[in-house]
């Protein structure tokens, strides 16, 4: 049921008394607090809003949120916000989870809680480490990365949770960072307002065990070189004085300094085939500068409107009854 709540929303009605025990400089902070700040500006009450993690240190998440939360178990964060939503599609269900829990342990639910389309906005913070078990390398790490699990420096390839989302026909996928809270407040509305399984990824620093692992792409002092903002409609540009674009040369997306106009891409988030944000899900530091903002954001049918229209048919062909129920199929009478 719904309750339309009298007072306007603020941003304190969403924080929580609960002590926060994040480490003093995560870039957990700023996530919280810009969700903090885009909620009241959503016009949804207060009391419909679930927030569902699975663990680690961001999953720590819902309990700083005045709002539902559950704090469930490593990976499976998809499995019971599926449930949540599929039980009552009024709520707008946010799940938040890792590199570590949503791409090792998680990694089969998040892929399928995306290709069904479940009505779940997730935000996906990406430090590029295990945080809460105190270092060891993730599926995001970099070839390299000394940790407690790979002293000799990691040898995996690390995967991007773009094309991981994009290649499971994700129809909403984005980038934002802890660094540029208006920008992740934008996209955190856009992630809101799509209907169906909306994935963010979020550049996060985790000061203590994989500090500045962003920082050369977006820090300060670079990232007008080395980030390149996506703005539908809008020529695929980024440098100081926007000189450089992204060109396409036979099959592979290139950089060049001072294209002429017509050659420079367009952004199309609603490309159709999610080929053009496939191949800007591939370009990474420091060959290309970092895409982030919207990749894709395209209609699919909503999972849980699907199984709604089957339940509604099957009740109206054989209406439901207990008593049906309880005396059909093999039934005993106990004298
Ligand atoms: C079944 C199970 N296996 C392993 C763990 C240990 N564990 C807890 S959190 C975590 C990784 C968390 O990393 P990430 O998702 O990147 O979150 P962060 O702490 O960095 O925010 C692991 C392996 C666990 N809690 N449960
Ligand atoms: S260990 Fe890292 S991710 Fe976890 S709270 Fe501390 S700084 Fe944040």
């Amino acid at each position: 049921m719904t309750t339309a709540t009298a007072e306007p929303l603020t941003r304190k009605d969403f924080a929580s008394p609960t002590a926060i025990r994040w480490c003093p400089g995560c870039g957990d902070y700023s996530i919280l607090s810009t969700m903090q700040g885009i909620l009241p500006g959503l016009g949804i009450p207060k009391e419909n809003f679930v927030f569902v993690s699975g663990i680690g240190c961001s999953s720590r998440f819902p309990y700083y949120m005045n709002t539902y939360g559950f704090h469930t178990i490593h990976g499976r964060a998809p499995a019971v916000s599926s449930g949540v939503k599929l039980t009552n599609p009024d709520l707008q269900v946010w799940v938040i989870t890792g590199d570590g829990d949503a791409l090792s342990i998680g990694g089969n639910h998040f892929i399928h809680a995306l290709r069904r389309n479940m009505d779940l906005k997730i935000i996906l913070f990406n430090n590029r480490i295990y945080g809460l078990t105190k270092g060891q390398y993730s599926p995001t790490s970099g070839v390299g990365t000394v940790s407690p699990s790979t002293p000799y420096g990691s040898v995996d390839q690390p995967l991007s949770p773009i094309s991981m989302a994009l290649g499971a026909e994700a129809g909403f996928v984005a980038r934002t960072s802890d660094n540029d809270v208006k920008h992740m407040g934008e996209v955190f509305a856009a992630a809101a307002a799509y209907k169906g399984a909306a994935l963010v990824e979020v550049l996060q620093n985790c000061v203590i065990f994989a500090d500045k692992v962003h920082e050369p792409y977006y820090g300060r002092p670079t990232r007008n070189d080395t980030l390149l903002y996506l703005k539908h409609g809008e020529p695929l540009r980024f440098g100081k004085e926007m000189e450089k674009g992204l060109v396409m040369d036979k099959f592979a997306m290139k950089s060049k300094t001072n294209p002429s106009e017509g050659e420079v891409l367009i952004h199309d988030e609603k490309e159709a085939s999610g080929a053009l944000g496939f191949y800007l899900s591939r370009l990474a530091h420091p060959e290309y500068p970092v895409p982030v903002g919207v990749f894709r954001n395209v209609e699919r049918p909503v999972y849980h409107a699907g199984v709604r229209a089957q339940v509604d048919a099957a009740q109206a062909k054989n209406p439901p009854s207990l008593d049906k129920l309880f005396n059909s199929g093999s039934t005993w009478t106990v004298d």
